[in-house]
């Protein structure tokens, strides 16, 4: 990023009263959360994730999926947020104590923006660390130790199984998320894109819906993506370095 951006974004910021900011892996990727395409190591590097992460697998064997999830699952439990997820709580702060609107919207299903004391986050693709039963839809929250049988039973219903409360492609996102996240996107004067390949839909499609609203799009990637051309500023870097130094221009001396 070069300093002209900086101050560009920073100005831009500073002056928004209403903020949105979608995230994705990327911004978890410096926690040591492998990113959603990426997160094919060790046992599991023979596995396609978009196979992987749709009810149909799950149903034709939930055994492999849900060993997959599981492992996910406690890797979160030992990272921590980094300063990217920082950044962020911190901009919700400082945005908000100046009377405007923040939305923090993310696809991740980890929980680092609430760790790192983000408020009202808006989970799109639900999360990780909370399971349901296949049955009855209730929830539960696991100990952060590897579940003990594959698939898990489901302790809410005879026969049923547990699967993880995430979304797989295909199947709907949850409907007061989708709501607070066309909410937000249709009244915004700035969305950030932070770390996501942008090619997931509905997500994928909210930068081009605040951008037609008249709202400024930033974009914060490591790489360049479908979005990278149709966006007011595409800063190609690692958000763990990139969002705190925004924070930190936008407010500098306040
Ligand atoms: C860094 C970095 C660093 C790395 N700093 N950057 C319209 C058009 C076409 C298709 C569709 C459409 N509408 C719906 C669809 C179908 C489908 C879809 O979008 N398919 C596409 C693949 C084409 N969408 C759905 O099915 C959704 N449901 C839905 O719309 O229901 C209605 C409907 C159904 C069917 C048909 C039509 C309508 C549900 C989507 C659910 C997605 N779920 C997943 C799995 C969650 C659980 C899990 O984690 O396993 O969510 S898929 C996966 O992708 C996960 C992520 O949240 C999501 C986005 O990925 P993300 O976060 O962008 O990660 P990566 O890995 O792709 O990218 C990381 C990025 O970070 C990269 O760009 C790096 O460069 C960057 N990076 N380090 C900054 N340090």
């Amino acid at each position: 990023m070069n300093d002209r951006q900086l101050s560009e974004i920073a100005g831009a910021l500073r002056g928004a009263r209403s903020v949105v900011v979608l995230t994705g892996a990327g911004v978890s990727a410096e926690s040591g959360v492998p990113t959603f395409r990426d997160a094919m190591d060790g046992l599991w590097k023979d596995f396609d994730p978009m196979k992987l992460a749709t009810p149909e697998a799950f149903e034709a064997d939930p055994e492999t999926v849900t060993r997959w999830y599981d492992s996910r699952r406690v890797r979160v439990h030992t990272v921590k947020p980094n300063p990217g997820h920082m950044a962020l709580a911190e901009m919700e702060r400082r945005v908000r104590s100046a009377g405007g609107s923040f939305t923090l919207l993310t696809q991740n299903v980890d929980r680092l923006h609430h760790r790192a004391g983000s408020t009202g986050v808006v989970e799109l693709h639900g999360s990780i660390v909370v399971w349901r039963c296949t049955r009855t839809g209730r929830k539960v929250e696991p100990p952060p130790e590897p579940l003990e049988k594959f698939p898990p039973e489901s302790p809410f219903a005879p026969g049923a199984l547990l699967r993880p409360d995430v979304v797989w492609f295909g199947e709907m996102l949850p409907a007061e998320a989708v709501a607070a996240a066309d909410r937000a996107v249709a009244s915004c004067d700035l969305f950030f894109s932070v770390g996501t390949s942008a090619v997931v839909y509905p997500a994928a499609g909210y930068a081009a819906l605040a951008s037609a609203r008249g709202a400024k799009v930033v974009e914060i990637n490591r790489d360049e993506t479908p979005l990278s051309r149709d966006v007011d500023w595409s800063v190609r870097g690692l958000s763990g370095e990139v969002l705190p130094q925004v924070v930190e221009r936008a407010w500098a001396g306040a």
